[in-house]
């Protein structure tokens, strides 16, 4: 299986809520790499940029709102599968629907605040991570 990266992003609840540390754990003891990291106050054009594949859509505003409401922490996964197994770890994207032991099960509160993000597919996956981190500051875990 190839190995791939992903972008990462642990939400402004779940940073406040203080679960940093647990969600990594996940992501290590699942076989993915922390290979860059940086904690960011997205500004509203950051998070417009970065959702602009939602831009027009009803939940858009909302979503640039609670994405710019607090800092959040940004990161590179490194592992087999790094996308899909990054996005089965998450959970469905409405916590009340997430499979029990996801991380949204376990630390998200609604389809608003739902502590992660992750790219859906290789070529999001490398033009979300080309978004924070300039291709020097990812290193690789092999
Ligand atoms: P993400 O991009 O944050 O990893 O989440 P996702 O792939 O699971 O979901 P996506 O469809 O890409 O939507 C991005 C974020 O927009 C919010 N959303 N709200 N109210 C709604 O119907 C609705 N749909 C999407 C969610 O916060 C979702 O994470
Ligand atoms: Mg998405």
């Amino acid at each position: 299986m190839a190995i791939e990266r992903t972008l990462s992003i642990i939400k402004p609840d779940a940073v406040a809520k203080n679960v940093i540390g647990k969600i990594y754990s996940r992501f290590e003891s699942n076989g993915l790499k922390i290979v860059a990291a940086r904690m960011r106050w997205l500004s509203r054009a950051e998070a417009e940029g970065f959702y602009a594949v939602h831009r027009g859509k009803p939940f858009f505003n909302d979503l640039v709102t609670f994405m710019t409401s607090g800092p959040v922490m940004i990161q590179v996964l490194e592992g087999e599968n790094a996308i899909a197994k990054n996005r089965e770890l998450m959970g469905a994207t409405d916590p009340k629907k997430a499979a029990p032991g996801t991380i949204r099960a376990d630390f998200a509160q609604s389809i608003d605040a739902n502590a992660v993000h992750g790219s859906d597919g290789p070529d999001t996956a490398k033009a979300e991570i080309a978004y924070f981190f300039p291709e020097m500051e990812v290193y690789s875990g092999r």
